[in-house]
């Protein structure tokens, strides 16, 4: 009889997960499931599918090889259950265990799923901690409790760092600095080349995977092939190990920087192998640091990956188990666009949205800054409805599950939470992706002119965006410049901004 079934979640990928912790290989059984249900409640890239399905197919083979008995159901082939509940009820009627044994969920819906297990299952149910996380959900809540307002990331990011050691020194942090970020935000040199990736084909397994992907899932938003990603732990680790030694060098000084044709510059491109337990996140940061006490990458650098691992990403997942699930409704500045159709298509004259989107269809990745100061910037000016951008974005990305996907919308772009996150909106004209990009050169708006049918949207909208949400937002510090800025507009300039403002959201159709 089989002693205890331990049920393996797509995005828990890993060894040392707590769920496995007491594996006993001669009685018990690891199950995992594809399932309808979770590719379709909202309909994942192709590519996402394609890449989850691959991944938990490869951990299921390198648990085998390692002795360990795996009920795995497939979606190929005969209609299984669909949801995680019935495919946790098949597998405990095919295998009548004394318990079930589960790491919880990264989603709050699916950990609302798990209370109804013990009476649907009728065996004893543990659902334990998610520890690949550095900070407990208590102890999160307890970091938060101290402040009053705004939770900001910095101040979590110094306990995070004071916890692990990455980067201290016995008397502070080392370079005698938390934050090299002002070192980080130059644009890219026309002479600066990214380095080519080591591109992953796909096996056996994987063409299987993107043969069912094809026939089920067709419909789905996004390009199935190329598909190069790595899928397998070793392949994960070796391109862990390839961009520490070839991107991270550059990553701090080009962080925000965009260049049309170049998705990933010195981006880690990890997101992905690391949300679904392919890496594990103190390892990345480990080998960082190595990187730079051996002299192989600048502290800029390093400590600004390290601070994306164990500062925001740590942070949105505390933000996220905190305020579910009313986090999910705000929307403090009212916004109730719907998503324009160029957001499935790319097809939009405004070339950098062109490109940010048109990269997310082939490649189920865009990086930070086209997701923060292009896309999120565009949904934040024109006020789009919160509920379909987040449903946009969690169903877009390879990387994205609610808990990482709903913080950095609702609080990063839309300041939809009213500010718990950000102390300002991360509002901006057409002049800072200007700066910080070549995609204006090619776009057929003109990014110098502030009005008219040739102005760049962006700068219209951006004051339209101010003006909008004066009642909101003017009395917000850090805002003074910009209400001090429209206060002193001609009145008959402003009204003929807004206008141009409304003619072009009165063209996007939903
Ligand atoms: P790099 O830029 O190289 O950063 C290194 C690592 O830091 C990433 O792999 C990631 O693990 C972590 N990281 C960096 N920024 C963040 C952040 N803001 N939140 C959480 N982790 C971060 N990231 C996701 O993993 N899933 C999402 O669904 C997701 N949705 C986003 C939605 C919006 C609107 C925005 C603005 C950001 C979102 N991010 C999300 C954060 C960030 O954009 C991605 O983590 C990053 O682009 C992934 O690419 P990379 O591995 O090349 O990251
Ligand atoms: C994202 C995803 C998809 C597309 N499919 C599956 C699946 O078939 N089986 C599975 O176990 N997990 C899948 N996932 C990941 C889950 O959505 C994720 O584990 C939960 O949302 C909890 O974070
Ligand atoms: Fe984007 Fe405006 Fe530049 Fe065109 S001109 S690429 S719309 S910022």
């Amino acid at each position: 009889m089989t002693a205890t079934l331990r049920f393996i979640l797509g995005d828990q990928l890993s060894p040392a997960i707590s769920s496995l912790s007491d594996l006993d290989r001669s009685r018990d059984v690891v199950v995992f499931a594809e399932l309808w249900d979770e590719a379709t409640y909202v309909k994942h890239h192709k590519k996402k599918i394609a890449f989850l399905f691959s991944a938990m197919r490869h951990f299921a083979d390198e648990l085998r090889a390692d002795g360990v008995t795996v009920d795995y159901q497939t979606l190929g082939g005969k209609e299984g259950p669909a949801s995680f509940s019935a495919a946790v009820a098949a597998a405990v009627e095919r295998h009548r265990p004394a318990r079930l044994v589960v790491t919880e969920p990264g989603e709050w819906r699916v950990r609302e799923m798990m209370r109804d297990w013990p009476e649907l299952l009728g065996c004893a149910v543990e659902i334990r901690d998610d520890d690949r996380f550095l900070c407990g959900h208590e102890e999160f809540a307890d970091w938060a409790g101290q402040y009053k307002s705004g939770l900001r990331m910095e101040y979590f990011y110094r306990t995070m760092r004071r916890k692990t050691g990455y980067l201290m020194r016995d008397d502070g942090p080392e370079g005698g600095q938390w934050n090299f970020d002002h070192e980080n935000r130059e644009p890219l040199p026309k002479e600066i080349v990214a380095p080519a990736r080591p591109p992953f084909p796909p096996d056996t397994t994987t063409r299987d995977v993107l043969d069912l992907v094809a026939r089920r899932f067709g419909d789905h938003f996004g390009d199935l092939e190329p598909f190069d990603y790595p899928v397998t732990r070793g392949d994960a680790e070796a391109y862990r190990d390839w961009f520490i030694e070839h991107a991270l060098p550059h990553f701090g000084q080009y962080q925000d920087a965009m260049r049309q044709g170049e998705p990933l510059l010195f981006h880690a491109h990890l997101s992905a192998l690391i949300n679904c337990g392919l890496l594990d996140p103190r390892d990345c940061c480990r080998r960082a640091e190595d990187a730079y006490h051996a002299g192989e990458a600048p502290l800029n650098a390093v400590e600004g990956f390290i601070r994306q691992i164990i500062g925001w990403r740590e942070y949105v997942r505390g933000i996220y188990w905190l305020k579910m699930p009313a986090y999910g409704d705000l929307n403090h500045l009212d916004a109730t666009r719907p998503l324009p159709e160029f957001f499935w298509t790319g097809r939009t004259r405004m070339n950098c949205m062109a490109q940010a989107i048109g990269e997310t269809r082939q490649n189920a990745y865009a990086h930070h800054i086209q997701r923060l100061m292009v896309i999120g910037n565009f949904c934040l000016l024109a006020g789009l409805d919160p509920k379909q951008v987040q449903e946009w974005y969690l169903l877009v990305y390879h990387d994205a599950y609610e808990w990482v996907e709903m913080p950095n919308v609702v609080g990063m772009i839309l300041h939809a939470d009213g500010g718990l996150m950000a102390s300002k909106p991360y509002a901006a004209s057409g002049a800072y992706i200007d700066r910080m990009s070549d995609y204006c050169e090619k776009c057929s708006y003109a990014v110098k002119q502030k009005a008219g049918p040739d102005a760049c949207p962006f700068n219209v909208l951006y004051w339209d965006f101010v003006a909008r949400n004066k009642g909101k937002l003017s009395s917000n510090q850090r805002m003074k410049m910009p209400y001090a800025t429209l206060a002193r507009m001609d009145p008959d300039r402003l009204a003929d901004i807004r206008a141009d403002a409304a003619r072009f959201l009165g063209q996007l159709s939903g």
